[in-house]
Parts: structure tokens; sequence; C-alpha cells
């Protein structure tokens, strides 16, 4: 079975509207992942194990919170952060999704709405690969209408006093610390976020078995029965569900560009099997004018999903970037990014279907991730309501 070597796409010279900078932290990260990811992917994705391994090298390198500044974080720009999840995620979703929940969903509450105290003592260690985190928004009964949530926190002398359940959550069992989001009695049942140690009395993770999708990613639900954690432990900037959305919105912005390295990936190996697999006259299929039209919408896809994600990039790293321009980022390229995997599929055949190339594992991959953070038609809606200005949720 051959095996074949990313080649890199670029189709505009999509390079030349990268800084020096920003190309050495997209070749770094690459490598990486060539050295790291690929090697070990397959037989994660088989024996649905995260490779926790990487952890700190990927510490090392600065992938944990790398658009925050300080508290050992690397202070780069919103495009170095999307070019590292773009690499991640040509591996594998499960990898990037390990990032972007350490990342934007537990480093950046802490960061945009924490102490001084509490940011001292996660994000550090969390930069380090230290200490792991989830993030608890996501429950049995409510997905995408997080408002109506059951998980409360009561407020008992100096102590909160948690109860309730969380369903899905990324990294849950591996987790030293969870955001967790609750409506507090305290606050007139307004949502705030709880920052719980995960080994407190009364709190349980179980993973979720069965997965056919982020088999490399852990997956859990999450138990809180009377968990008590000090008053010191609510993150006091946080009010309001506009709270975990804000957080939402950074890890949106990773998927947006994730997922055109997962469609880099599909892409090149269809195009470079095609190249060499013959049938009929001994030709190669690429030769066929139908397998050529199906590469040609893909590197047209992922040539628009590249220039949507820089100029948002540009828009966030300016400070002008409205949650509707995430929402369309994130729901364009992960539509495009899933087409492209069914397409490679196509063009390998039945070996498309075998994990001797990752076509097959980042296709099931992508249907998670065109769920989770806000499912296709819910950024649908997101879009039509600014658009309109008429909700129709
Ligand atoms: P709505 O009344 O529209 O908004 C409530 C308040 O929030 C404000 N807001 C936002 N703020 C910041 N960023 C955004 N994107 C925001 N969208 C809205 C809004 O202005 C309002 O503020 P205020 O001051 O008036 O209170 O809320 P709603 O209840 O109608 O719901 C809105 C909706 C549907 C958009 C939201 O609930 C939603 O996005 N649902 C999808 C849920 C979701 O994405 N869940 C993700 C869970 S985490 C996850 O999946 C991690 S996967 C990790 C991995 O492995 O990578
Ligand atoms: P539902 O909300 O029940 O939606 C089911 C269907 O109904 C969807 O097609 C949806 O688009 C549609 N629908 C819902 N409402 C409307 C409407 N008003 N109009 C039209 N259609 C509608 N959550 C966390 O909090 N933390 C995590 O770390 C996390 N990680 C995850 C990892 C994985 C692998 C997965 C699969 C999920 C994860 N999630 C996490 C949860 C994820 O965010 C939710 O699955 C997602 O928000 C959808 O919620 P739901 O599954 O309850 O689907």
């Amino acid at each position: 079975m051959p095996v074949f070597k990313f080649k890199g796409v670029d189709f505009i010279e999509f390079d030349s509207l990268l800084s020096e900078d920003e190309l050495l932290v997209r070749d770094t990260s690459r490598r990486f992942v060539e050295e790291n990811v690929v090697p070990i992917i397959e037989q994660c994705n088989r024996d649905g194990r995260f490779p926790r391994e990487i952890v700190k090298p990927m510490a090392e390198l600065g992938f944990f919170g790398p658009n925050l500044k300080g508290y050992g974080c690397a202070g780069m720009s919103n495009i170095d952060y999307g070019l590292i999840m773009q690499e991640l995620e040509r591996g594998d979703s499960g990898i990037r999704s390990f990032c972007s929940v350490q990342s934007s969903l537990c480093m950046y509450p802490i960061y945009a709405f924490g102490s001084d105290a509490q940011k001292e003592q996660w994000l550090p260690a969390m930069a380090k690969g230290d200490k792991i985190g989830c993030f608890g928004l996501t429950e049995p009964d409510f997905g995408s209408n997080p408002s109506g949530m059951r998980t409360r926190a009561k407020k008992v002398g100096k102590e909160y006093v948690l109860n309730g359940e969380k369903m899905w959550i990324t990294s849950g069992s591996i987790a030293d610390v969870a955001v967790i989001w609750a409506k507090s009695e305290e606050h007139n049942n307004r949502i705030r976020g709880f920052l719980v140690e995960t080994n407190r009395p009364g709190f349980k993770a179980d993973n979720v078995h069965g997965k056919w999708s982020l088999r490399a990613s852990v997956t859990s639900g999450l138990s809180l029965q009377d968990v008590r954690i000090p008053e010191e432990n609510m993150l006091p900037g946080a009010d309001g569900l506009k709270g975990p959305l804000a957080c939402l919105n950074q890890a949106r912005y990773g998927i947006g560009w994730g997922t055109i390295g997962a469609a880099m990936s599909c892409y090149d190996t269809a195009l470079q099997y095609a190249k060499i697999r013959k049938q009929f006259r001994d030709q190669p299929i690429a030769s066929h004018q139908l397998v050529q039209q199906k590469l040609v919408w893909m590197i047209s896809e992922i040539t628009k999903a590249q220039l949507l994600a820089l100029q948002v990039g540009r828009l966030k790293d300016a400070d002008k970037v409205g949650h509707q321009h995430i929402s369309m980022l994130k729901r364009n390229n992960v539509w495009m990014a899933l087409e492209c995997a069914r397409m490679a599929r196509d063009i390998l055949g039945g070996n498309g279907i075998a994990d001797d190339y990752p076509i097959m594992r980042h296709m099931m991959n992508l249907e998670s991730v065109k769920t989770y953070e806000g499912t296709h038609d819910i950024h649908a809606l997101i879009l039509g309501e600014h658009i309109t200005g008429s909700s129709a949720f």
C-alpha cells in the first residue's frame, strides 16, 4: 500500500499572504504533526485512545493558549493560532479538539473572566500541559439551547454547592479542572462559570463508549452531586450566557482553520492516489473527467475556505470580528471539509474505507465537528438572525 507524504496545498500563493513568522509557526506545527501524530494516529483511532504522550511536546511548542499574553503563554496572533489548529487537524480532529478545549474553552475563560489568583493558579500550569481542563456547558437535555440548563450552584456559607449533569464533554475524565457553567441561585439564576477541581467529592466523569467519531479524543459525561467548592472558584467576570458564548467564539474560530487541515489531508491523498491508480485503458483515474471535477471542486473550496479564515483572523487580530463572522467561518469550513472527505473517499474507491489512508477517519471525525460548537443549522440561524434581524430559534 503506498504511503503518501503530505505535500502541502497552496493553489493561489496563499503563503504569500502570510508573514515569515506565521509561516514559521505553520511549518513548525506541520513538522510536529508529521513526526508525532501521523505515525501513531491510525492505531490510536483503532484503539479509541487519546495519545496523552504528546501533551507535553505540544506544550513545549506553545500550542496551549497560544494567543494569550503572559502567564507562560506564547502571545501569538490569531492567525498563528489558526495555523496551529489547521496543522493539528490535518493530523486528527481529536488532537485539535484537545487543544481547542484546553486553550479556548478553559484557559480563555480563566484569562478573560478569572481573578488574578485564578489566573496565577491555572494558566501557567495549563500552558505547560501540567494541568488539563474541560468545559461543561452541554447537558443531556440541553445541547443547542444551553440557556435551559438544569445544573445549579447554591451558595452555602463561603462555598458553592453544585448539582447537575453535563454530557459530551471533551477531555472530561482526564481533566484536572472543569469549567462548569451553572445557574447560580445567588445571582437570580443567571448562568455563571465555576472552576471545579475534578478530585472534589461528588464529581464523577464517565467516558462515552462506542463512538464512531473522534475516537482519539476523550469524551465524557460529568455528574456533580453536592460538589462543594470555595466561593473564590467562581469566575468573577462572566455573567449570563454570553460568558460561555464568548469562549465558543474562540473555539469556533479555531475550528474554522482546523477543518481546512482535514480537507487538505483528504484532497492531497485523493490527488496522489488518482495519479497512480489505473482503471480502463491503463490510464490513471486522474485522467477521467469526473474524477478531475471532484478534485477541482475540492481545491476550489479549500482555497475559498483559506481566504475566509484569513480575513476573519485579520479582523480578530484587529479586534473587529463579530460572532456572525465566526459562525460563517465555522459553518462553511466544516461543511467544505466534510464534502471534501466524502469526495476523496469516493476517489479512493474501496481503499477509501480502509485506515491505510486517513480519509474515512477524517470523515467520521468531521461528523462530530459539524455538530459540536453549534450545529451547522444553528449557525445558519445565527447568521439568518444577523442579516434579517429576525430570530428563528
Ligand atoms: P441569546 O439571547 O441570543 O444570547 C444570550 C446573550 O449572549 C449574547 N451572545 C453572544 N455573546 C458572545 N458571543 C456570542 N457568539 C454570542 N451570541 C449571543 C447575546 O447578545 C446575549 O447577551 P445579553 O447581554 O443580552 O444577555 O441566547 P439564546 O439562548 O437565544 O441562544 C443563542 C444561541 C442558539 C446562539 C446559543 O445558545 C448557541 O450558540 N447554541 C449552540 C450551543 C453550542 O455551541 N454549544 C457548544 C458546547 S461546547 C462544545 O461543543 C465543545 S466541543 C469541543 C471540542 O472538542 O473541540
Ligand atoms: P440537539 O440540540 O438536540 O440538536 C439535534 C438536531 O436538532 C440538530 O440537527 C440541530 O441542528 C437541530 N436543532 C436544534 N434546535 C433547532 C432549531 N431551533 N431549529 C432547527 N434545528 C434545530 N459540549 C460541551 O459543553 N463541552 C464539550 O467539550 C463538548 N464536546 C463534544 C464532543 C463531541 C464528540 C460531541 C459530539 C459533542 C460535544 N459537545 C460538547 C456537545 C455539543 O456542543 C452538542 O452536541 C451540540 O451543541 C448539539 O447539541 P445536541 O447534541 O444536544 O443536539
